[in-house]
């Protein structure tokens, strides 16, 4: 057998881009693939987001390279092999609390590592429908905690006193399993493009903060009634319309506070909301970043009360007293600074408003004279399914309507719809590439991010813009 030269990960790191050449690893295998990048059936753009690392967590999303084809062809491109020490990853350093974190996808864009926030590049979020769980943007406040599931216990607290303690075994046994593909966004989806208008706090999201699953569970509507809440809510005479449901996480802040937010009382307990105490997402256990062993999923609510690593659900007649339900996730008026805010005085944000985004071509690119296809994701809050998306090439003047893709539960409007329009385009040409989403009450997203603009960078739905410039 041939020998090849050793090299370390890191070596193999400093290839990512053709002029640099472009290596990848499988196994203890290095690769120099550079002149495959353009030959291959996924696109240029799909595997260069590979480069410079392990091709195996990119195959494991993809059925398509589970082939034996797909090896044979890669083995005409290998140059190395790893070097011995290399086959296990560094241990990790004790006494940080974020050490006990799950390892992640190559393939997010880290916002921020410590707690873990990042999104899927957005030439992958529109890929598949539902986006696969490792792909899936992650929102975390504080370190993941480590959960066993044998020992879990779900505290349950009806009003007066009653309360319930439930098993992982319990709640997959006494309630029927509900199955809802719905999509998460965080509230401060697109947040980038409001701090280009003027500076905001808050983590720098691209139009990645958002992700589609199918999520499985007991709804928490027939949680709480086994917990002996009445359910009022068809009574006007009753006050439960003005009561809440409060959730607490696992996480907790080094003083031991938990994450925590609420939902009204009178979406957890409607049938039609459809709110899930979640066990599965796309047909697995729940990953430890996305809640493990039980979330809750709020479908058409702000991703903010989808409480993951869930402790405990208590009825009350306030709200939760969480920081993250009273004091963040709140829209103000673009003269509201940090001086004059007043978080009491407004509501706490629960049905987003309607959304979309651009995810193909990006900004800045230059695309092929020909025929383009521009690709994107549209959705709205409150189960309103969008029901058309907007497409421009020229900023706005003329408009085309782009083509919805399949949606596997139409009528239940809790998942986006992605979408296409495929155009042609002349050579040498610079579009301004605009998008914008109706929903099923004619909603429509505001022209611009200036008059949306708000000290915490929040609710960021305005048309999304991508320049682009045509090759000759
Ligand atoms: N639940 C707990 N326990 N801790 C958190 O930090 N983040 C919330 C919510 N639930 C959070 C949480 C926020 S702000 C969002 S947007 C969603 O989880 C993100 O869910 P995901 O990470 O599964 O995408
Ligand atoms: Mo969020």
């Amino acid at each position: 057998a041939p020998r090849y030269p050793r090299y370390t990960r890191a070596e193999v790191a400093q290839h990512r881009t053709p002029s640099e050449r472009v290596w990848v690893t499988y196994g203890t295998d290095v690769f120099d693939v550079t002149e495959f990048v353009e030959l291959h059936p996924g696109g240029p753009d799909k595997i260069l987001l590979a480069a410079g690392g392990a091709l195996e967590p990119f195959w494991a999303l993809y059925a398509v390279h589970s082939q034996a084809h797909v090896l044979e062809l890669l083995r005409d491109y290998k140059v190395g092999e790893l070097s011995p020490d290399e086959a296990s990853p560094p241990p990790g350093d004790t006494g940080d609390p974020f050490a006990g974190d799950p390892p992640r996808h190559p393939a997010l864009r880290v916002n921020s590592l410590k707690p873990f926030n990042a999104e899927p590049p957005p030439e992958l979020l529109t890929q598949s429908f539902l986006t696969p769980n490792e792909l899936f943007f992650t929102r975390n406040h504080l370190p993941v905690p480590a959960v066993e599931p044998g020992s879990y216990r779900l505290r349950v607290e009806g009003p007066g006193g009653r309360a319930l303690s439930l098993s992982l075994a319990e709640l997959r046994q006494r309630f029927p399993k509900h199955e809802v593909t719905a999509t998460l966004q965080c509230a401060g989806n697109r947040r980038s493009e409001m701090s280009r208008v003027r500076p905001v706090k808050g983590l720098a999201w691209d139009i990645g903060a958002i992700s589609t699953a199918r999520w499985g569970g007991a709804r928490l509507r027939d949680v709480l009634l086994a917990a002996g809440v009445r359910d009022n809510t068809g009574d006007s005479t009753g006050d439960d319309n003005e009561w809440h449901v409060c959730f607490e996480g696992l996480d907790a802040d080094a003083s031991g506070t938990p994450y925590g937010a609420s939902i009204p009382l009178k979406r957890a307990l409607s049938a039609e909301a459809e709110v899930l105490l979640a066990y599965e997402m796309n047909g697995t256990e729940l990953p430890r970043d996305h809640g493990f062993p039980v979330r809750v999923v709020v479908p058409g609510v702000v991703g903010a009360r989808s409480v993951k690593w869930l402790r405990s659900v208590a009825v009350s007649p306030a709200e939760s007293p969480s920081h993250w339900q009273q004091k963040d996730y709140k829209g103000f008026c673009p003269s509201v600074d940090w001086d004059s805010v007043d978080f009491g005085a407004a509501p706490a944000i629960q049905e987003l408003p309607v959304q979309s985004a651009i995810t193909e071509p990006r900004p800045g690119a230059a695309v092929a004279a020909g025929e383009l296809t521009v690709k994107g994701y549209a959705w709205s809050g409150g189960g309103r399914e969008v029901v058309r998306v907007d497409v421009s090439l020229d900023g706005g003047r003329t408009w085309r309507e782009a083509e919805l893709g399949p949606r596997p539960e139409r009528g239940r409007g809790w998942a986006w719809a992605l979408w296409e329009l495929r155009a042609p385009v002349p050579a040498g040409a610079r579009l301004d590439i605009v998008c914008k989403a109706v929903d099923r009450s004619y909603n429509v997203q505001p022209d611009s991010v200036a008059p949306i603009w708000n000290l915490r960078g929040v609710l960021s739905n305005a048309w999304h813009r991508v320049p682009v410039t045509v090759t000759r």
